[in-house]
């Protein structure tokens, strides 16, 4: 038993390196830089980052060795939204029991300093509880509403005795004014299969609410069906989708071709909706999830008119590895007045990272970056036809 003394001297200790780890500040990587973002040196959240008073009993009496009670194992893929020069991140949150819930995260500078709000999301349940919430994307409508569309997984009703695998997802959609008191919906109702990767549009699309989509044939596989589906809602409060589009499909032996899906919503500019998303291929290693990014057309949301080819950013270094390794998983970025872009990505379902842009570079970006021409000729070709250019200079 250790005395109310040392009790005391341990807490000292603890808020300390705890304060130190949330005051370290970030610097941008320069070295290597290519021209199109920034990465930032350290992850701007990780387990650590969660507040001590949502671990420790504080009370000597019912904790005499100040042991952690509670424990959060990963914070990562996390929703974000500006307001009035706050940068704030709707955490994914994982406690040692390997339920994810959501916590806000708040900073002036948006590529450190950042702090949890004092207390995690209570989300409220719908009818049928949740048993895991994760990934939100965190939306300011132009209906007023602050709107949190996410994945609620739940055991499968239909798994056969003895299988504890077997699981659903679908998107879940709550609502906010004050970003602390939620207002949830019904669950997005799909005719064409599980949803894990639910996205709303910002703007209303012919008076109707648009989502950025993925039907699934299984809780993982997307199957036969899977790409990055659009479908309008009349009424968001009871939202069906009755016709799901295909408008970014996964593509044979590309870096999206076991599966895609949209990541944030996407951002507006003069140029067109610019998108980011993840896109996920198989090898002897396992899954390897890549962030890729495309555009599509202010006129028509649902055509695509640029299609960098390849990955716009791969795990790198330390963020390769994790609990689920070689993952960049992003569903939150912010633009802000200036135009300057910061884009928030997990990495290996572990942390939080930042890279940063402008909208103008990555416009450029996806204008001009050659397409993926699907097979070797074509890279070869592409890569000639730039040496050709070069030595005509
Ligand atoms: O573990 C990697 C990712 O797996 C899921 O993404 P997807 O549905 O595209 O396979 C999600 O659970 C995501 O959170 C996770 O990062």
């Amino acid at each position: 038993m250790k005395t109310k003394k040392e009790f005391r001297k341990r807490w000292k200790l603890l808020v300390k390196e705890h304060e130190a780890l949330l005051a370290k500040p970030n610097k941008k990587v320069k070295k290597g830089y290519n021209g199109i973002y920034h990465r930032w040196k350290r992850p701007v959240l990780t387990a650590a980052h969660a507040p001590l008073h949502w671990r420790y009993d504080l009370n000597y009496e019912s904790n005499p060795y100040l042991m952690q009670r509670i424990g959060i194992n990963a914070t990562f893929n996390s929703g974000a939204l500006y307001i009035d020069g706050r940068y704030l991140l709707m955490v994914r949150v994982e406690g040692w029991d390997r339920k994810s819930f959501f916590a806000l995260a708040e900073s002036p500078t948006g590529v450190d300093q950042f702090r949890f709000w004092d207390r995690p999301v209570t989300l409220p349940e719908t009818d049928d509880p949740d048993t895991n919430v994760y990934d939100m994307r965190l939306v300011a409508h132009e209906d007023g509403w602050i709107y949190g569309i996410f994945c609620a997984e739940r055991k499968d009703p239909s798994a056969p005795a003895g299988d504890t695998s077997m699981a659903t997802a679908s998107g879940g959609i709550v609502r906010t004014k004050n970003l602390v008191d939620w207002e949830r919906l019904p669950d997005f109702i799909s005719h064409h299969g599980q949803q894990r990767n639910l996205v709303l549009h910002p703007e209303f699309v012919g008076g109707k609410y648009a989502f950025y989509t993925r039907p699934q044939d299984g809780f993982i596989e997307v199957g036969g069906g899977g790409g990055i589906g659009w479908a309008l809602v009349d009424d968001i409060t009871q939202a069906e989708a009755f016709e799901e589009k295909i408008i970014e499909e996964k593509v044979y032996h590309t870096i999206k071709e076991l599966k895609n899906g949209q990541g944030p919503a996407p951002i507006k500019t003069t140029a067109g909706w610019l998108h980011l998303a993840h896109g996920v291929r198989n090898c002897a290693a396992g899954l390897r999830y890549v962030l890729y990014m495309f555009m599509t057309s202010l006129d028509d949301p649902t055509e695509v008119i640029a299609r960098p080819g390849g990955y716009f950013m791969a795990p790198e270094g330390d963020e390769r590895i994790g609990d689920v390794s070689n993952v960049l998983f992003s569903n939150g970025w912010i633009c802000d007045e200036k135009g300057n872009v910061h884009i928030y990505y997990g990495s290996s379902d572990t942390r939080m990272h930042v890279a940063t842009s402008t909208v103008d570079k990555l416009v450029d970006y996806c204008m001009n970056t050659p397409e993926d021409g699907l097979r070797s000729a074509a890279s070869v070709a592409t890569i000639q036809s730039l040496i050709d250019k070069n030595l005509s200079l």
